[in-house]
């Protein structure tokens, strides 16, 4: 493989309904996507998964757009590299970064699966052709609002509900909730908005059954985690905290989580999540595809990832409707009325660009082609 070139997008794309997390509230997407075109012309499509600001990770929208474009993309234009699970080594001098650098390899990964005219799914070895669903329900303005919400999604089929939790909002609502829907598969997600002296909250959550609780504590630890988990009936299921295949293999081997959530922009790319997965695998450990409330290109992504076969649990993984008056991918992501999506059969992602959609959509657009060979033209930034 030989990287031509690489164009850089930003979109901006409004939200159906807010998003609200113990971090805070999103109501439109400013989403990356970077295009890779190879030497012999066939293209792939990556989305960066960061966030608007900060907040989830230390990386965001505009800082991914300043380290694609200026140090990653650099970094792999006009480079031949053996195959897309290699394409990571070549952006290895810059540190973290991985939702930038996942967004180059993601992409990488369906230009060598059009190469090879299979799916990407089946390219990166999965196995599953049809995948469970469950979809993330963000912080409501009433617990009523929120009823409904769990309501609806029941009724078209989604397998588990996880409901965003924050102090205030979490052992009252999930009481209601429980006492509303007995019997469905529920979980709650903290985004690290508590610690350790939580401890006897969290037991009392042990009644309701939870699936599990995702990301109780701090982004970056591992540590109280396995001391909570010790005091706690309900699973513990870590996502922020687990950025590569090691981390995983260090929060098992600790006792830190029972259930690992696995996101490509967290983790750096495809070829990472694999390693994530197969630690999980190899270890007993359930793990199931997260989200970051991805355009159609990322949601394509996620759906491939999820085929791989320790992904035995529903992901966050949901219909394009959910979040997209019209989403930039054609057909859209739709949802069976059992709370599957049938992955797709055609080559790399196996869903169209809708080119005329993102361009009308784009709010900045950057070329990068090989380094010795640049015209003014090609290096030029395009603000619209
Ligand atoms: O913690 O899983 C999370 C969205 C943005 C940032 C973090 C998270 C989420 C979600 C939404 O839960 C999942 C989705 O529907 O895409
Ligand atoms: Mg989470």
């Amino acid at each position: 493989m030989y990287i031509r070139e690489i164009e850089l997008r930003e979109i901006r794309l409004p939200l159906v309904h807010f998003f609200e997390t113990s971090f805070g509230r999103t109501t439109e997407r400013r989403i990356l996507l970077a295009r890779i075109i190879d030497k012999d012309g066939a293209e792939g499509w990556g989305e960066c998964t960061a966030g608007e600001g900060p907040f989830y990770s230390d990386e965001w929208t505009a800082g991914a757009w300043a380290t694609l474009k200026e140090f990653l993309a650099p970094m792999v234009v006009g480079r031949a590299v053996e195959s897309a699970g290699r394409v990571t080594s070549l952006m290895k001098p810059v540190r973290g970064h991985r939702m930038a650098k996942a967004t180059i390899e993601t992409a990488c990964w369906e230009v060598e699966a059009k190469q090879a005219g299979v799916p990407l799914w089946k390219h990166l070895g999965g196995v599953q052709t049809e995948i469970p669903c469950g979809v993330s329900i963000g912080i409501q303005d009433t617990p009523e609002a929120l009823l409904e919400k769990i309501d609806r999604e029941l009724e078209a089929g989604y397998q588990r509900i996880k409901i965003k939790i924050k102090p205030g909002w979490d052992v009252n609502i999930i009481e209601r909730v429980r006492r509303s829907f007995p019997d469905i598969r529920l979980m709650g997600d903290a985004n690290s908005a508590y610690t350790l002296s939580d401890v006897p909250l969290f037991r009392q959550l042990d009644r309701f059954d939870l699936m599990m609780l995702e990301q109780p504590l701090a982004h970056n630890d591992i540590f109280d985690h396995a001391e909570l988990q010790k005091q706690i009936k309900t699973p513990v299921c870590l996502d922020e905290s687990i950025h590569s295949g090691e981390d995983a293999r260090h929060a098992i081997a600790l006792g830190s989580c029972r259930i690992i959530n696995v996101k490509l922009g967290r983790v750096g790319g495809h070829a990472e999540a694999k390693r994530v997965e197969r630690v999980c695998r190899e270890n007993n450990i359930p793990v199931w595809c997260g989200g970051m409330l991805e355009s159609g290109v990322g949601r394509a992504h996620n759906i491939a990832m999820a085929t791989l076969p320790g992904f035995t649990l529903p992901g966050d993984v949901s219909a394009s409707s959910r979040y997209w008056a019209e989403d930039i991918i054609e057909p859209p992501v739709t949802v069976t009325a059992q709370g599957t999506i049938v992955v797709p059969e055609k080559p790399g992602l196996g869903f169209g660009v809708n080119m005329s959609r993102i361009d009308s959509l784009t709010v900045r657009k950057e070329r990068i082609v090989r380094k010795s060979c640049p015209s003014e033209n090609d290096r030029s930034s395009i603000f619209q």
